[in-house]
């Protein structure tokens, strides 16, 4: 009985085989590779787009006393002709390597495609907002904490997770795929936050238009291969989010928002490290007190003597280099 339950345990991830002279002997599966299965788990996002559709008839004239929830159903039925999902989403190609998610074999920059819609306000009037440059905060960065109602869903529709009640997620966290989530920050840039919160004092906030949106991503930028009991391996993820409020974070606390600490502006925290030659653990910018590591704090370069930040950040030896990631000034 033992080895049987053994078996069943391990039967989902493990390879199992028996030799003859010493009974059981298991044997893990090497991970798959990310460049082969984005691209498969992109067939079955998009099948699920061309199949499935929202209420999008609600949020277009909403009903009285609508909740403004997204509701996604099968295309069929009832529901034959409705438009699908795939004609509401815009997509992102986002790049993911094997050292995110502790992989053994080498990859780099494979692309994984992120799909999001933002059903209030649409993803149009999300473009044209952003384009228009009008609100710039009115939508989070991958470096800002969000405050949100969320739901996380398999492609078949079963729920593993979610907060009916409005929680606080920080961003940059997410990204580091330890966490399993990074497809959740990539996709929430896209989604607007809410007017006029109010807490109500009993634990319970108001908030005017929030922002509501379906962000849809493949396993590389979830879990990948990750043992977890709600979400099997290589599964593409769905979240329906609601956007309430954001914060802008300064992680380190260094007078620096994290965001401005991706110093190559490519959306990911995690890979500008100017002092990364001298310390273990690495920490990125966003997380690092010094960034330059020359034994003076951020704070201190960039401040003058009364502890006001100077902008531009000083740059003693105009070399182009701020003295703040320039070990040769201080
Ligand atoms: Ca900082
Ligand atoms: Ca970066
Ligand atoms: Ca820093
Ligand atoms: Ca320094």
């Amino acid at each position: 009985m033992r080895k049987r339950i053994l078996v069943f345990s391990l039967f989902a991830t493990l390879f199992f085989s028996c030799s003859d002279d010493d009974g059981p002997n298991l044997e893990a599966v090497p991970p798959r590779l990310l460049a082969e299965v984005a691209p498969e788990n992109d067939e079955e996002i998009q099948e699920f787009l061309q199949t499935h559709f929202y209420n999008y008839e609600e949020f277009t004239s909403p009903p009285a006393g609508f909740d403004f929830k997204i509701v996604i159903d099968t295309i069929a039925g009832d529901n034959a002709d409705k438009r699908p999902l795939s004609e509401f989403v815009d997509n992102v190609d986002i790049t993911v390597s094997s050292f995110e998610h502790g992989l053994e074999v080498e990859e780099n920059d494979i692309p994984h495609r992120l799909y999001y819609l933002s059903a209030r306000p649409t993803n149009d009037e999300v473009a044209s907002l952003k384009a228009a440059g009008t609100c710039p905060e009115c939508f989070p960065t991958v470096a800002d904490s969000v405050f949100v109602r969320w739901e996380g869903k398999l492609l078949d529709g079963s729920v593993f997770d979610g907060a009916a009640n409005p929680v606080w997620f920080d961003l940059a966290r997410l990204q580091d795929l330890t966490q399993g989530f990074r497809g959740f920050t990539e996709g929430m840039p896209f989604i607007q936050r809410g007017e006029n919160i109010v807490e109500n004092g009993d634990g319970t906030v108001t908030v005017e238009n929030f922002g509501v949106g379906v962000i849809i991503f493949p396993s590389g930028l979830g879990s990948f291969n990750a043992l977890s009991a709600s979400i099997p391996q290589y599964s593409p993820l769905i979240f329906t989010v609601d956007l309430f409020t954001l914060n802008n974070t300064d992680h380190d606390g260094d007078g620096i928002p994290s965001i401005e600490e991706d110093l190559d502006g490519d959306g990911y925290l995690y890979n500008d490290n100017t002092d990364s030659d001298s310390e273990f653990p690495p920490l990125a910018n966003f997380q690092d007190g010094d960034d330059d590591g020359d034994g003076i704090s951020t704070r201190e370069e960039i401040t003058d003597e009364d502890g006001n930040i100077i902008r531009p950040f000083p740059d003693s030896d105009n070399d182009g280099v701020p003295d703040y990631l320039d070990p040769d000034t201080n």
